[in-house]
């Protein structure tokens, strides 16, 4: 059998390398006016947590398309995120933007891509782009970007590789700007594994989707400071439930890590090569006429 997922696993440990290479890119900058952070899949997850650690707010770049009166304040900044720079809601969205007066700001690996080349200023990450199709070490270097120019706090650690793990239901839980990595884990287990899985707010799982939690459930908590007393009881009560709790204490973006590992070990398992996954595209271009306000 071809070996699968090579790319993939040498993207993903080659992140802390990368960071510091990127890190010098990067640097706190002055805001004017409201932020919003808008990106599709992968990139509207960094949009998510970026949001939350730097005070701005994070739409999928969908949304912006087609509330922009909600969504897009005018004298603001538009921050558009993506790794290819081509996704076609991105770059609609941009030119909504642009006709309401907002500045915008392009991150990307593609420095030589239409989201690189149509921006006011730009944050390129190169050195991060993957040749595998499924996001990794981007997501990281974009949103390590982006918490440098929002000036908020790194984590740099990344945590122990959590190995194959058994499990016929996953679930990700993350709060505040862990919740967009919660998505991205749920999203890199499906992108990688063709796996289902959920992520929710962690208190928030508690009001439904707890009646599925049994033996056979891995749930991966994101472990925050805010939460600590609160998360500590909802893992104890998943375990009473019969299901596996694997604790990730990390900060951002050095709690993706595991994440990914956890996408990478189940693909392999199943034999399926995340590094080209048959049933994806490396990025989503539409025929959006008649939704371009
Ligand atoms: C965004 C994205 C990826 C996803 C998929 C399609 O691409 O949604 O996150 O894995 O394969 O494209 P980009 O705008 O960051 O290039």
């Amino acid at each position: 059998m071809a070996e699968v997922g090579v790319h993939t696993i040498a993207e993903i440990r080659s992140q802390a390398e990368i960071w510091r290479a990127s890190l010098a890119r990067s640097r706190p900058a002055r805001r004017a006016g409201p932020v919003t952070i808008i990106g599709c899949g992968s990139s509207y997850y960094v949009a998510l947590a970026a949001a939350h650690a730097i005070g701005a707010t994070a739409q999928p770049a969908s949304e912006a398309l087609l509330y922009p009166e909600v969504t897009l304040p005018p004298g603001g900044t538009l921050v558009a995120v993506s790794r290819s720079g081509e996704t076609s809601e991105v770059l609609a969205a941009l030119d909504v933007a642009r006709r309401r007066g907002l500045r915008i700001l392009g991150v990307t690996c593609a420095p030589e891509g239409t989201l690189a080349r149509v921006a006011d200023d730009v944050m390129a990450f190169p050195e991060a782009a993957e040749a595998s199709l499924v996001m990794t070490r981007s997501f990281t270097t974009m949103l390590l970007g982006l918490l440098r120019w929002g000036g908020a706090p790194f984590d740099l650690t990344v945590p122990p590789d959590p190995g194959p793990r058994e499990a016929d239901r996953l679930v990700y839980l993350g709060a505040g700007p862990r919740f967009g990595l919660a998505m991205e884990g749920a999203l890199k287990v499906q992108e990688m594994s063709l796996t289902p899985a959920v992520a929710y707010h962690p208190l928030e799982f508690r009001h439904g989707p707890i009646a599925l939690v049994g033996p056979g459930t891995l749930v991966v908590l994101l472990r925050g400071e805010a939460g600590r007393v609160q998360e500590t009881k909802l893992a104890d009560e998943l375990r009473k439930r019969g299901a596996e709790v694997l604790e990730v204490e990390a900060g951002l973006p050095a709690a993706t890590v595991p994440l990914q590992l956890l996408g990478y070990h189940r693909a392999i398992a199943r034999g399926i090569d995340c590094d080209e996954p048959a049933t994806l595209s490396r990025c989503v271009k539409l025929d959006l006429g008649g939704n371009d306000r």
